[in-house]
């Protein structure tokens, strides 16, 4: 297991050398935020940020995410163009020393939360979905309320000049249901897997967040049926996992060590969000800190999975609450997170010690 975590460049409210100083993070997992999606990343912008990242005594092995154009869920002609230049992209990357690329599929939203600054009982603020209230509003007000609780931080997956377009976008959607959108995945991963194979990538899709429909948009990545059907539709090691247990952790009915152990045995998961949250009731939970008690999930017997499949991939701590007066993108302070990595090499040190004698 190698810990990493994630950085958002010169924008983010966190130094490198802070990242540093957290106990056994070996790297960051970075991308370039300012080249528009379906556009090649450039071989020297990769340069420069790995550059920048060693730097510091860190390494940049795992990107997250190399975003799919619209077009291409949406099975559009002009997804040839934009599969091309994902194809360019994972060959840079390949070439900067890159091991493992993550992506998503879902449509139009990347991960949701309806408050992003919800207040806990010991006065931090953690993010919160109850769908209900997804129900009762249109995604336009929904992206409103997203951008005021961002309160001008950065958001990761949130594209605000594409969502301007919503309600065209809505509309390429309408034909679009699960099958259609699962063969569109298959088409693009049929392309672009062979590349992976040669430029040795791991591709690694990050499940959809929250795990079920929203606004009537197909969903499909959000339990082990469907994660099965799409690694064995694309049968080879390269077609693989970011495996992230907050993701499908949301639907009780997911079970996470179970899931773990299973993909971990066929060799796909390259790279795990691990995280714990708290189901307060249907489709509805907020975020917590990572420790078994504070959430729904138990957090050893996720990390003794991992443990046991002799798990070699990458694991990061992800969304934490933000404590001790922590301004920042919700979701990715420094302190909670630092203190979910540090609890989960605590865990693994544990479970390894115990395995051992
Ligand atoms: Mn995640």
């Amino acid at each position: 297991m190698k810990m990493v975590f994630r950085w958002y460049g010169e924008k983010d409210t966190i130094p490198l050398n802070f990242i540093k100083q957290i106990p056994g993070v070996v790297g960051i997992v970075g991308a370039l935020f300012d080249v528009p999606v379906g556009e090649v990343w450039p071989f020297d912008k990769i340069m420069k940020l790995k550059q920048r990242v060693e730097n510091e005594g860190l390494k940049l092995e795992v990107i997250e995410s190399v975003n799919v154009h619209e077009d291409i869920k949406l099975g559009l002609p002009s997804r040839e163009k934009y599969i091309d230049n994902y194809i360019k992209t994972i060959k840079n990357l390949s070439q900067a020393g890159v091991k493992v690329v993550t992506y998503n599929f879902m449509p139009i939203f990347d991960w949701l939360r309806t408050n992003l600054n919800k207040p806990l009982e010991d006065g931090s603020t953690t993010m919160e979905y109850d769908h209900s209230l997804i129900e009762n509003i249109n995604p336009n007000q929904l992206i409103e309320n997203v951008k005021k609780g961002t309160q001008g931080f950065i958001l990761p997956g949130w594209e605000w000049d594409r969502l301007e377009k919503l309600e065209k976008t809505f509309e390429m959607y309408k034909n679009i249901d699960e099958q259609k959108l699962f063969e569109n995945l298959v088409y693009f991963l049929e392309r672009v897997i062979p590349y992976c194979e040669k430029y040795d990538i791991k591709l690694a899709i990050h499940p959809d967040d929250p795990p079920w429909k929203i606004f009537g948009l197909p969903r499909i990545i959000t339990n082990k049926e469907n994660i099965e059907k799409m690694l064995k539709a694309v049968d080879s090691k390269y077609n693989g996992l970011a495996l992230c247990m907050g993701s499908l952790g949301a639907n009780p009915n997911n079970d996470l060590p179970g899931m773990v152990r299973h993909f971990g045995e066929m060799g796909r998961i390259h790279f795990a969000h691990v995280r714990n949250l708290k189901i307060t009731g249907k489709k509805k939970f907020h975020e917590t800190a990572h420790p078994t008690f504070c959430g729904t999930h138990d957090m050893y017997e996720i990390m003794k999975a991992f443990y046991e499949i002799g798990f070699e991939g990458y694991i990061r701590p992800d969304h934490g609450r933000m404590i001790w007066n922590e301004k920042g993108t919700p979701g990715y302070g420094l302190y909670d997170r630092a203190l979910g990595a540090v609890y989960l090499q605590g865990l693994w040190e544990a479970i390894s010690k115990r395995c051992e004698n």
